[in-house]
């Protein structure tokens, strides 16, 4: 009598706790952020984290009568150690999203465990076209470096650029923004005199620019990661390569609004072409460009930061339209195709690709109330990623 009394009373409890847990798992909604808050990408964590607890700040935590729980983890850059925080993410938290990505190593590490648990995984950073095959669980809110870069091919030898050497950084984006920039300059009757690239670890770019100097191009070309611009600009001017006549172009991430004013005034004049701006002339970027700043001791923005606000923006989207009650199926079914104005400009989630179509604008710095900015002085509208048509 005594005894089952006892098993009575246990069992019930552990139904109370279960059903406990199983409610508390069913209202929360949880966004696993993998980014690189220390090491050489540590900027682009802590922008993309600064603007994912600003969305969340301004639209509140809770969606279709979801708590959102964002759970951050540090990968270091370091691929094994994404896809080991991504497992762990989907197997032990239960997480309903896979977020960040700060370089295309992590993002592809990442990859098969999005299409094995049927996770949607939100590039925020990383712009190597291909990212987005790897996985039909991939959607992307960066952008593509043939995105950025086929822009400027048009440009420049319309402003007295035929000659380019080109400087990137020898993994993924790099090599596509110099076939991209390659390919479009070659049509439009430019030439590419030396294709150069210098490693992701530890680049020491002294050896590449002395030797564009001796090569004397228009221009030179750069792409480099985030993070990585303020050492390329410095070294340039150290070398009197602009003194020399040539210029500096290339895709935004060299103008990097998180280094940018600190480069100095030997940055003024130099154009590059991107997706975004601080210096975005909207009402929309105006009230983004304040709150973040006011949120992180007047911090500026960067294009990290869009790619990481957006992509929040996509997933609460999705959750608001799959009423709470979506799996990862239903989710990525609700990403696909979103458009919406971002702090950017307009962009949209291709349905097809999974990819950002949006506009590339061209700029060149300048000194705007004792402070640089990347000026907006052209606009190519809704660009899709050139390496999607191959
Ligand atoms: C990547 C592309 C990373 C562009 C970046 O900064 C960037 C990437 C960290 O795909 O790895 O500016």
């Amino acid at each position: 009598m005594k005894k089952r009394y006892f098993l009575t009373v246990s069992t019930l409890a552990v139904l109370a706790l279960t059903s406990a847990s199983v409610m508390a798992q069913d209202n929360t909604f949880k966004i696993g952020l993998i980014l690189p808050m220390t090491g050489q990408q540590a900027t682009t964590g802590r922008q993309i984290e600064a603007a994912a607890r600003l969305y969340m700040a301004q639209n509140g935590d809770t969606v279709a009568g979801k708590k959102i729980q964002l759970i951050v983890k540090d990968d270091t850059s370091v691929p094994d150690v994404t896809k080991r925080l991504a497992q762990d993410l989907v197997v032990n938290d239960k997480v309903n999203v896979l977020a960040g990505f700060g370089i295309t190593p992590s993002a592809l590490a990442t990859a098969p465990i999005a299409t094995q648990s049927k996770t949607p995984q939100v590039v925020m950073a990383a712009a190597t076209s291909s990212i987005t095959q790897a996985s039909p669980y991939i959607v992307r809110t960066s952008f593509t470096l043939p995105q950025a870069a086929v822009a400027l091919a048009d440009w420049a030898p319309k402003n007295g650029i035929k000659k380019v050497v080109t400087l990137v950084s020898d993994y993924g984006p790099g090599i596509d923004a110099e076939k991209y920039f390659k390919e479009r300059l070659t049509f439009n009757g430019g030439q590419i005199t030396e294709a150069l690239r210098v490693p992701l670890r530890n680049p020491d770019f002294a050896p590449f620019l002395q030797k564009v100097r001796d090569l004397k191009p228009d221009a030179l070309f750069v792409f480099v990661p985030s993070g990585a611009g303020a050492a390329v600009m410095k070294q340039f001017l150290e070398r009197g390569m602009d003194k020399a006549g040539i210029k500096l172009i290339g895709t935004g991430d060299v103008t990097d609004d998180d280094q940018l004013n600190d480069m100095g005034d030997g940055a003024l004049g130099v154009v590059t072409s991107h997706h975004y701006s601080t210096a975005h002339p909207s009402a929309l970027n105006k009230k983004f460009v304040e709150a973040f700043g006011k949120a992180n001791k007047g911090l500026r923005p960067n294009f990290m930061a869009v790619g990481g606000y957006d992509g929040m923006r996509v997933i609460y989207e999705a959750l608001r339209i799959t009423k709470g009650n979506g799996g990862g199926d239903a989710l990525l079914a609700a990403m696909k195709g979103q458009i919406f104005e971002s702090p950017r400009g307009p962009m949209f989630i291709d349905a097809q690709t999974r990819d950002v179509v949006q506009n590339i604008y061209l700029r060149k710095v300048e000194k705007k109330d004792g402070q640089l900015y990347n000026v907006e002085f052209d606009v190519i509208k809704d660009v899709k990623d050139p390496g999607k048509t191959k």
